[in-house]
Formats: structure tokens, C-alpha cells, sequence
């Protein structure tokens, strides 16, 4: 090849792998596989290579180029990287539009009939006039975008190349990062197309998504180095490496939001388009990642609607996001708004409620659970967090108190997110104060702390153990709990007030003997009228003919869950049966594996076991045979794996459609999964599909196979 084709080539390599790396890093629609990937990049690096005078710092192969550096230098913004207000409350949406409208109103930029005063001539609509065919006038127009919970960095391009990129700082003056920001794949180190102007500077956000970050703690712990405690706390870590290959490592992404300068070559500031909507869409046209979720709202109204969704939806989006912002579409409207202080007028940050705090650590008490397992649980100075006051978090085990490196007396991080039980994160560990006391679970309790019983940590478990079975009084309420559950007997009106009550009072040791309990005993416990302990006999009789999977999932066996306890009761067709399988006869079962074989066979090798399903029988349960519904069965001898957060059906809810079509549910994919139905953030077990070549289907694709 002559000098010049091969000059041609090189060019043509680099830019097909930008455009590789814009498709996968910033449209998540990579069109091709790794290995052609590392193809196109192996023969631009040979060339390189073999002529190093063309190496240029726009290359694909430069991201990682600079050697470790000794610290941050310094960066004065040319201009001022502003922060927003915040609000939490409805109200100050109502308070913000109403100041929004007036100072618009007052500028004359709106009239008071809504209509946009012509005079400049605007090539949009700020405040839309009634009639013509439209809707009447409903308020100023907005773009809502997220906030997302990561790093705010600017980048400044010269010329179409990335120059310098800093953090924020105090608005005034930020940290060079330019050599870890290069390393990020979803930030252009040249602009796309031809229209760049001759400075752009670029804002927005660094974070790290949640699969990413479960990702890189995975990697963290087979390392032995300490997780992170957050994605926003491995994002800021990342980019406050002084050795750009560690931030390659770590899977960052960039957000687009706003600018800082821009200017033509002639150093004449510029403002290429009127919106705020706008002037995103021209920064994706230069390759950037731009705010997703973005809407278009009018008036406060449609603000605190789009506020609503967001927050419904937010658990499901891939990132953390902490709130919402409103911004003034209009840019000459956003000129007028102007700012106070360091935050604009013409945006406000609406927050969600916290869902991590910071509060102290006051003690670490011992819970037993149903299987005896002994739970650490934090106690805390009271928190608001997540909506609720928290004053007790889950520590989950004794090794995730060390490998957190969680003391008595931190200050530590809680969080609650939606319906999940509080857990504590991390401690801050600047904060910790000197007489910090590391926890030990065996000087807090020789023995089991309810019952007396000795503990156990089997080889290879994280969970030390209560020994006392059903004879520990925490096991057995948490079994009753677990047998009146929805899944198991669906016994409504026996919750764990009374099931302490009747167990600390010993009037119920075992599952049987609820069945004795009358209308007149149990309207003697406090709070219990007798119209309630009417309909708690009333449920505890309804639940006499349990079809076999429930009883079965009821006793509370480990390992058994309610899909399980359906094969098992489907395969042998009555207790007696169960009870006298063995392990091999177990393993038939399809799904059934030793662990779970071996912990039914313990379970009903157990005499007391054994004593409470004879009670049972005694007392008047009679398990039904579990029967597929009759009708079409087009699942028929199908076995479907899901996976993720489906649009509106829930897991329980797909599973009883798939089990009444006659098909199965298994946990993991193999050969044998006829399909796996993927939902929103789908897993491992997407992988596994793709790999095995099992088909994949969306939430309605297992509609229409439902429906035959
Ligand atoms: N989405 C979004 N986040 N965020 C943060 N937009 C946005 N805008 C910001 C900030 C600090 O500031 C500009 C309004 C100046």
C-alpha cells in the first residue's frame, strides 16, 4: 500500500471505531461484536505502529496516553459552572413557575394573554397562544430532565478536540481531569461532523450505571479490595485517579446537559439555537450522550406530573438519579431570568426524598430468624430516609459487618430505597470517632441470645446458626409467620403481635396447634375484638384443605420455596410420599438439586417434624392434590426462566399464568429453558440465553404465547 492509502486507511479506521464507540457507549446499539472491534483497533495500533509521526491525540488508541500524574491541576472556567436550587415540596414548583411567570410577564417577553410577544421575532413558542387549532394556554414551557446522582465535569473542545476537561469545583475554578475524562468512550475526543464551532465548552454529568457497579464490586471483592458503597462514590473515585488506566478500568458514562463558552473563531460568543430542547439535539449531533427522559412540560402542573412518573419509574432506570430539574425552554427567557447568587433563576432542581442518609450507629442487637439464622441488626439514632423515620437497618451477616468495616459509634450510611428494608451502606470513615467499637458476634453471643441453644457456623456459610430448631421461641413465631403467609396458608388476620403473644404465652408451639384455637380464647388477647377473632377461626379453618405445594411450602422447609414446593408436591401427589422420599427419589424431581434434596430429607428425618404433620392430620388438614387448571394447556412440558422487571405483569403474576398453562418456571437458564421472558434490567440470565441460543421473549411475546 502506498503512504497515502495507507493514510487513508488509518482515517477511515479511526473513524469507523468512533462511530463504534458512539453506538455502543452512547446510542446502547452496538452493531458489531467485540472481536471485529478489536480487529479495526489492532490494525489502527499496527499502523500507528510502523508510523508513530501520525499518531495524533484524537486517535482511538490515545485514550489511555497520559503516564500517572502528581495530583489535579488547577482550572479557572471561562465560564462559571453554576449549581441549582433545590426544592422538595410541591409548593416551591408552584412557588418557582409563579416567580418564572411573573418576572417573564414583567420583561414583556410574555403578554398577559399568553401569547409571545412577536416584537423580537422568536422562531418558537415560549408561552403558546390560544386558538388556531391548539390547545389554550397552560403556562410557560419546560424541559424536565433528570438529576442524575453523578460527578459534574465540563469538557472544552478547541477546534473540534477534546482540550481539557475539569471538575466543577467551586464553580470558579475545578480540577484538570482531562487525562482520566479521555479514557471514557461516550465522550468524543473529536467532535462529530463539520460544524463545530471553534470553542465548545460541554457540561454534564459522570456516573456509573447500577449493573455496571454491581459489576466492578464483584470484581472489587475477588480482588480482596474493598467495594464501593455507592455507584456516585465509585463514579467520584474513578475519576479522582492520578493513573488514567485505573479510570480506563472503570465503566463511567457521560451525560450532556448544558454548556459553558462557546465562541467562533473570532472569539464572538454564540448561541447556535433558541431552546434549551434544542441546543441538546445539536449537542447529540456532536456525538454526546444527551439527558434521556427529557419532556417537554407547560405550567407547574405538567412539572409535577412528569415529577410523579419519574419517581415511580425511578427504581427501574439503570442509574441512580436523585431528582428532577425544570429548566425554561426558551433560551432568551432563561437571559431575562438571569441568576442569584450561584444558581440560575430559570431552573430548580425538584429532589426526591433521600434514600441514604448519614446517622450514628448505636448498637448491633441479635435477631434469630425462622431458620435460625442470627442477624445483626443495626440500631440507629432515629433518620428520616426514603420517606419513613428508620431506627433499625439490616447488617445482613457478621462478615458483611467486617468487609463493610462497620463499628459500633460510626457515623454510617443508610439507605431504604422503595419497599426494601433498610440496610446500612458503609461508615463514613472520616467521621469515625476514636472509641469506635468493631463488632464480634460470639462475644455478643456464646449461645443463641432467645433461646440458650449453642450456635453453629457451618463450613462455607456466611450465617451462624441457632440449634434449637423449633424448641427456640424466635424460630417458631417466625415459622407461624411464615406458615399464615400469602404464599403458604393465607391466614389473614394472624400477624406477629398475636403470634408472639400466643407463642411467649405457650398456647401455640407448632403450625397444629392453631387449629385448636377458639372464638372466645383468642377474643381475650389485647386488640383482638370478637369480631376479628371470629374471622381469624373462620381464615385458620379456610386454610383446612391447602392444596399440597402450600402446606408443604408452609412447614418451612430451606431451600423450599413456593415454586419448588409445587414441583415436588406435583411430582410425588401427597405428604406421605414426600416424607418418605429419598434423596435420589428427591433428585428426580426436574429442578431439584442435592442442596435442596438434602434439606427436605433432614427436614423429615427430624422426629418433631414429622410430629407436627401427624398433628396436622390429627387436627383436620387435608392437603389436596395439586391439579394444573383444566382448559388449554399451550405451555404445556415448557420450561421458561424470567428475568428483569416486566412492563405490568409482576413475577408471581407470570408465574401463576405460565404454571396454568401448563408450563414450568425455573430459576436458571439451560439448554433445556424452551424461552426466557427478559424484562427491564434483565440479568445474567439474559447472557446465559444468548449464549445458549435460547430464545428470548418480551412481556408480550409471553402474552400471545399464553394465549395460544
Ligand atoms: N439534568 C440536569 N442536571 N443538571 C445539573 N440539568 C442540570 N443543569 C444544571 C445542573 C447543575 O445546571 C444548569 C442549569 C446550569
Amino acid at each position: 500500500m502506498t503512504d497515502d492509502a495507507l493514510r487513508q486507511r488509518l482515517l477511515a479506521l479511526r473513524t469507523e471505531i468512533e462511530a463504534h464507540n458512539h453506538r455502543y457507549y452512547v446510542l446502547d446499539d452496538p452493531s458489531v461484536s467485540d472481536a471485529h472491534y478489536d480487529r479495526l483497533m489492532a490494525d489502527l495500533q499496527a499502523i500507528e505502529h510502523d508510523h508513530p509521526d501520525w499518531v495524533t491525540p484524537d486517535s482511538p488508541t490515545q485514550r489511555v496516553g497520559a503516564a500517572p500524574a502528581g495530583h489535579f491541576a488547577p482550572v479557572r472556567h471561562a465560564v462559571r459552572m453554576l449549581s441549582l436550587g433545590n426544592a422538595f415540596e410541591d409548593q416551591d414548583i408552584l412557588a418557582f413557575d409563579e416567580r418564572v411567570t411573573g418576572i417573564l410577564l414583567e420583561s414583556g417577553l410574555l403578554t398577559p394573554t399568553g401569547q409571545v410577544d412577536q416584537a423580537d421575532g422568536p422562531q418558537h413558542e415560549l408561552f403558546p397562544a390560544p386558538g388556531a387549532g391548539k390547545q389554550p394556554a397552560h403556562g410557560v414551557a419546560y424541559v424536565a430532565e433528570y438529576k442524575f446522582d453523578g460527578l459534574a465535569v465540563s469538557l472544552r473542545y478547541e477546534q473540534g478536540r477534546l482540550t481539557q476537561a475539569a471538575t466543577r469545583g467551586d464553580g470558579s475554578e475545578g480540577e484538570d481531569i482531562t487525562a482520566n475524562i479521555r479514557t471514557l468512550r461516550s465522550v468524543p475526543l473529536r467532535l462529530h461532523g463539520d460544524a463545530a464551532p471553534a470553542v465548545l465548552e460541554v457540561r454534564g454529568e459522570v456516573l456509573m450505571a447500577r449493573a455496571d457497579f454491581a459489576r466492578l464490586n464483584e470484581q472489587q471483592l475477588a480482588r480482596r479490595e474493598k467495594p464501593f458503597v455507592n455507584p456516585r462514590n465509585a463514579a467520584a473515585g474513578s475519576l479522582r485517579q492520578l493513573d488514567p488506566q485505573v479510570t480506563a478500568q472503570r465503566p463511567l458514562r457521560f451525560y450532556a446537559y448544558g454548556w459553558g463558552q462557546i465562541q467562533d473563531a473570532a472569539g464572538h460568543d454564540l448561541r447556535p439555537r433558541a431552546t434549551q430542547a434544542a441546543m441538546l439535539d445539536w449537542l447529540a449531533g456532536f456525538g454526546f450522550a444527551v439527558s434521556p427522559g427529557r419532556q417537554h412540560c407547560r405550567g407547574a402542573a405538567e412539572l409535577l406530573r412528569f415529577y410523579a412518573a419519574v419517581g415511580a419509574a425511578r427504581a427501574s432506570l439503570p442509574y441512580d438519579i436523585d431528582g428532577v430539574v425544570y429548566k425554561v425552554d426558551d433560551l432568551r427567557a432563561q437571559e431575562v431570568l438571569g441568576f442569584v447568587a450561584r444558581a440560575p433563576r430559570f431552573a430548580i432542581a425538584h429532589k426526591f426524598p433521600a434514600q441514604e442518609e448519614t446517622t450514628r450507629l448505636l448498637g448491633i442487637d441479635v435477631q434469630v430468624g425462622r431458620t435460625g439464622a442470627l442477624t445483626p441488626v443495626a440500631r440507629l439514632q432515629p433518620v428520616f430516609v426514603g420517606g419513613v423515620t428508620v431506627t433499625n437497618a439490616t447488617l445482613h451477616n457478621e462478615d458483611e459487618i467486617h468487609r463493610k468495616d462497620v463499628r459500633i459509634g460510626d457515623t454510617v450510611i443508610v439507605r431504604r430505597a422503595g419497599d426494601v428494608i433498610p440496610e446500612v451502606v458503609g461508615p463514613v470513615l472520616e467521621l469515625r470517632p476514636a472509641d469506635a467499637l468493631p463488632f464480634d458476634l460470639l462475644a455478643v453471643c456464646p449461645v443463641c441470645p432467645v433461646c440458650g441453644s449453642a450456635i453453629e457456623r457451618l463450613e462455607g456459610e456466611a450465617i451462624t446458626r441457632c440449634t434449637g430448631g423449633l424448641f427456640c421461641p424466635a424460630q417458631r413465631k417466625q415459622t407461624l409467620w411464615h406458615a399464615a403467609s400469602r404464599k403458604a396458608l393465607d391466614i389473614d388476620g394472624l400477624g406477629d403481635k398475636l403470634i408472639e403473644q400466643l407463642v411467649d404465652g405457650g398456647r401455640v408451639s407448632t403450625l397444629a396447634d392453631l387449629y385448636g384455637l377458639g372464638e372466645l380464647e383468642l377474643s381475650t388477647y389485647p386488640r383482638m375484638g370478637q369480631k376479628s377473632a371470629q374471622n381469624l377461626v373462620q381464615a385458620i379453618d379456610q386454610s383446612r384443605r391447602p392444596p399440597l405445594s402450600r402446606l408443604l411450602y408452609a412447614l418451612g422447609i430451606r431451600h423450599v420455596g413456593d415454586t419448588t414446593a409445587r414441583d415436588v408436591a406435583r411430582h410425588f401427589g401427597s405428604m406421605q410420599a414426600i416424607m418418605d422420599a429419598s434423596e435420589d427419589d428427591l433428585l428426580q424431581v426436574p429442578d431439584v438439586g442435592p442442596v435442596v434434596a438434602a434439606s427436605i430429607r433432614r427436614f423429615f428425618a427430624e422426629a418433631h417434624n414429622r410430629e407436627v404433620v401427624a398433628a396436622l392430620q390429627a387436627a383436620g388438614v387435608e392437603p389436596q392434590a395439586d391439579v394444573a387448571p383444566a382448559g388449554a394447556k399451550p405451555l404445556a412440558g415448557k420450561t421458561l426462566v424470567l428475568t428483569g422487571t416486566m412492563p405490568t405483569l409482576t413475577r408471581d403474576e407470570a408465574t401463576r399464568r405460565i404454571l396454568a398453562a401448563g408450563g414450568k418456571v425455573s430459576g436458571s437458564v439451560s439448554r433445556k429453558t424452551a424461552w426466557v421472558v427478559a424484562g427491564d434490567e434483565a440479568g445474567s440470565k439474559l447472557a446465559k440465553a444468548e449464549e445458549l441460543g435460547v430464545p428470548v421473549l418480551d412481556e408480550a411475546g409471553l402474552l400471545a404465547l399464553l394465549s395460544g
